[in-house]
């Protein structure tokens, strides 16, 4: 626990409570477990910054069931939270990632609304709350996260009213009237004002709850700006403030820029290319498996493009790449017959023997092969129909500061608010994704290297330590109350604010 700077009771000056540790625990069939780092984009995007600054983190270790310790992972102190089995069926994978996930992503598939679950959410997150109240100094700052914990402001605010709060949701905040169908509404928006500042990716999302605050709650709500990185309102909670603004996330850019240089990533990108039978160009889609990320609709896209003879199914090769998520929520394995059964049919009808047109591996790869990946890949094909920000985007563009690749992006993604030099589309619109495809594909070698400069220099500037602190100065009062001049600054969201 070295660097960690705790008081005399061992408790934190700094706490992230998130629904899960940056670690899983696995356990063997000889019985004996062992932790492995868990996937995601918040772990992706907090680790970071948790290891420079020290602290703690509480969170659930990813098995029902499992009663740990308190424990210390180089040189974090993590806390795990027990959830039973049905706790996971009802609190996450039920209201989290069956209720609150699809309304929050425009409803792609129907939100179910289920009174026991929202039981069992509420139950949950008050054990977070007590645990993250057990963990932090006085005076502690306590960065919540997400959707699953959208209660526990509020509580921890009940138990621990002299800590500073703040919450981040990572996921888009719906348009008013989906957001309305929540039969516990005032719940969640009472939840979040517990925080002294609330943080989503765009101005649109901040605006959207600044108007629920006021229209459901009745609060006096303040816009006080309309840039990003800094609060752009506030709401008035009885004799508090409750800031609110927008901070869109991002990667560690100059560690990735740094690797995807390093002469063993080259080589294997090299190597890549030639295990992928030296083809003109590769595309590739990098995604957590879920029916938010638009992976069936590229493959459509390939497929009809293929069909058509516009795309040449001897010199291109398309990797998918896809982690596995949620497996038990019925969406989830639909989604991933969907995507199988478009790969058999590009292959069967496209492939010759050794030779397949799409790579689908249905797993997590390692970070390294990852960059080689980016580095290898032609066109990198991002194309969510909903997504608060996405990662990968960004993590495409800071693995290539050679200037080679293009992004292929769908509007519909927070990271299309910042990186408009990429190929832009409406990942509803097929014959748009198709002709976009075979734009990329044919670019011409300067303007693709200007594009991917402007959107590298984008990316560089504005990484995940910049979010980090615009956040956490934010929450402590010390920023300043100019925006940060982003281009995202005066593009209309895409989310309803009426
Ligand atoms: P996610 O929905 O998980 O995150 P994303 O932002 O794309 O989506 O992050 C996924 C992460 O997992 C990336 O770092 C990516 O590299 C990694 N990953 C994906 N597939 C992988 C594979 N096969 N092997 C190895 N790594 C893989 C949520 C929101 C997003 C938001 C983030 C952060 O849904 O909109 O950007 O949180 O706020």
């Amino acid at each position: 626990m070295k660097n960690t700077r705790e008081d005399a009771e061992g408790r934190a000056d700094f706490v992230v409570v998130a629904n899960r540790l940056p670690v899983d625990l696995e356990r063997h069939p000889d019985g004996t477990t062992s932790w492995k780092r868990s996937p995601g984009g918040l772990v992706t995007a907090l680790e970071p910054i948790l290891r420079a600054k020290s602290g703690a983190w509480v969170g659930w270790p990813g098995m029902p069931d499992e009663h740990v310790d308190q424990f210390t992972e180089d040189d974090l102190v993590l806390h795990p939270v027990t959830l039973s089995s049905q706790d996971v069926e009802e609190y996450y994978e039920g209201f989290s990632n069956d209720t609150l996930w699809p309304l929050y992503h425009d409803v792609l598939v129907p939100p179910t609304y289920n009174r026991t679950w929202w039981g069992t959410y509420s139950a949950v997150n008050r054990r977070f709350a007590e645990e993250a109240a057990g963990c932090a100094a006085p005076g502690a700052t306590v960065w919540i996260q997400d959707y699953q914990l959208q209660l526990v402001p509020k509580m921890l605010r009940e138990l621990r009213p002299d800590l500073k709060i703040g919450f981040f949701l990572h996921i888009p905040f719906p348009p008013i009237e989906l957001f309305m169908q929540l039969p516990w509404r005032r719940e969640i928006i009472e939840g979040m004002l517990g925080a002294d500042l609330i943080g989503f990716h765009l101005p649109g999302g901040a605006n959207n709850f600044l108007y629920l605050a006021h229209r459901l709650l009745e609060f006096d709500t303040t816009t006080t700006g309309s840039g990003v990185g800094s609060a752009l309102g506030q709401v008035n909670v009885d004799d508090r403030i409750v800031k609110i603004g927008a901070f869109p996330i991002s990667v560690d850019s100059h560690e990735l820029e740094a690797a995807a240089k390093k002469d063993t990533i080259v080589a294997r990108a090299h190597e890549l290319r030639r295990e992928l039978g030296n083809p003109d160009k590769i595309l590739l889609g990098v995604d957590r498996l879920d029916y938010t990320k638009g992976i069936d609709l590229r493959l459509e896209a390939i497929k009809e493009l293929l069909d058509e003879g516009r795309l040449d199914a001897e010199r291109t090769v398309m990797v998918q790449l896809a982690t596995p998520s949620r497996e038990r929520v019925q969406h989830y394995i639909d989604l991933r017959s969907v995507i199988e059964e478009h790969v058999g049919h590009i292959n069967g009808d496209h492939a010759q023997i050794g030779h397949p047109i799409v790579h689908n591996l249905y797993q997590p790869v390692s970070r390294d092969e990852l960059i080689a990946l980016f580095v290898a890949a032609d066109v990198m094909l991002v194309t969510p129909k909903r997504d608060g920000m996405n990662l990968v985007a960004k993590e495409y563009v800071a693995c290539r500061g050679d200037l080679g690749g293009a992004l292929v992006l769908s509007e519909f993604t927070g990271a299309a608010m910042e990186l408009r030099q990429s190929y832009l589309v409406n990942p509803h619109d097929l014959d748009g994704v198709k002709n976009m495809i075979m734009t990329v594909l044919h670019q011409d070698p300067e303007s693709g290297r200007n594009r991917m400069s402007a959107l590298h220099r984008q990316v560089m500037s504005h990484d995940v330590h910049k979010w980090a602190h615009s956040f956490l100065d934010t929450l402590s009062g010390s920023a300043g109350s100019s925006t940060d001049c982003d281009p995202a600054d005066d593009e209309p969201d895409l989310m309803l604010t009426t």
